[in-house]
Formats: C-alpha cells, sequence, structure tokens
C-alpha cells in the first residue's frame, strides 16, 4: 500500500465529507471528464449526458459508491474492486488510460467544492488514493 498510516487517516475523513455528495460530486466528475476529453463519451452512447441528467447521477453515484468501499479497504483495494476490474476488463473493454482522464477531472471538482481547504496535501494523498483504485481496476487487464 502506498499510503503511509497519517495518509490513509488523511483519505478517510476527506471521503467521509465526500460520501455524502456522492451522487452530486459523481456527476459533475464524469460530465466535465465528456468535456475535456470528449473521447470518453464513446464508452457511454445510451446515456443522456447533458449536465446533471439522471443517467449522469445514476452512474456518478455508483463510481463514487466503489470509491467509498476502496475506501474502507486501504490494506485490500485490489480485493474491493475485484469485481469491477473484472467488468472494466472483460465486459466494458475500458481502455485504461480513461481511469487517469477521471481522476484529474475528480480531482477539478473536489477543488471547486472544497477551494483552499483542498491543500495540495489532501491532492496528493488523494491522487495516491485513486491512482491505486485506478491500478486495482487494471488487474484485471492482464
Ligand atoms: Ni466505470 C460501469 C466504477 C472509471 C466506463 N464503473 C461502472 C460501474 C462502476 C464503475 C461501479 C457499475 C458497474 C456495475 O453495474 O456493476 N468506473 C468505476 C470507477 C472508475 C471508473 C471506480 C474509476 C475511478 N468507467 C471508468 C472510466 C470509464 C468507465 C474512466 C470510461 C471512460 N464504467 C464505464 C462504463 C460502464 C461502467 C461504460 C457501464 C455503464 C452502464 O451502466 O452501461
Amino acid at each position: 500500500m502506498v499510503l503511509g498510516e497519517t495518509e490513509s487517516k488523511s483519505v478517510c475523513s476527506f471521503w467521509k465529507g465526500v460520501e455524502p455528495h456522492a451522487e452530486q460530486f459523481g456527476s459533475e466528475a464524469l460530465w466535465r471528464m465528456f468535456c475535456a476529453h470528449p473521447q470518453t463519451k464513446t464508452y457511454f452512447t445510451k446515456f443522456d449526458i447533458a449536465k446533471g441528467s439522471s443517467d449522469l447521477n445514476m452512474h456518478g453515484k455508483r463510481v463514487m459508491n466503489a470509491l467509498t468501499l476502496a475506501a474502507g479497504h486501504l490494506d485490500d483495494i485490489c480485493h474491493a474492486l475485484d469485481k469491477q476490474s473484472h467488468r472494466h476488463a472483460n465486459e466494458l473493454m475500458v481502455e485504461p488510460t480513461n481511469f487517469t482522464l477521471l481522476i484529474d477531472c475528480m480531482h477539478a471538482v473536489f477543488a471547486l467544492h472544497y477551494g483552499q481547504k483542498y491543500t495540495p496535501y489532501l491532492h496528493a494523498v488523494v491522487d495516491k488514493f485513486l491512482c491505486e483504485c485506478a491500478s486495482a481496476l487494471m488487474s484485471h487487464y492482464r
């Protein structure tokens, strides 16, 4: 695990604040990803990708809930995301570089909502956490 003890505590307490906004933050991150990286829209042809649509809200919540599960299992993120990794690799066939694009958009959403409170330290530890999740999601690609 790349997160030290203090960093893990920081991620857990930050994520507790994120959890109640899972739907909104997830939806906003997806919308931003589609705008900033239009190639990602190709995976979601059946979705209404308008800002705040019910598709984006529902899917945003699912993505964030999976990350909440991972935040609760920092010592075994691979296990926590195993089912999703299998799905993304074998059914959805999402090109793994896209994970980083979504992570970047999540940082932008957190910075917009938390402003100065989203310090460079928090940005760094949350990035470590999200990158761990991305590599767990990639584990079934091998
Ligand atoms: Ni992702 C479905 C979690 C990144 C494309 N994705 C899911 C589901 C979860 C999820 C949870 C619901 C699956 C289920 O029903 O069991 N996705 C995550 C997480 C990340 C992520 C935690 C990264 C942090 N997914 C991405 C990216 C793309 C992506 C970057 C493409 C650009 N995901 C999909 C698609 C689906 C999906 C496509 C199926 C959507 C649907 O309902 O049709």
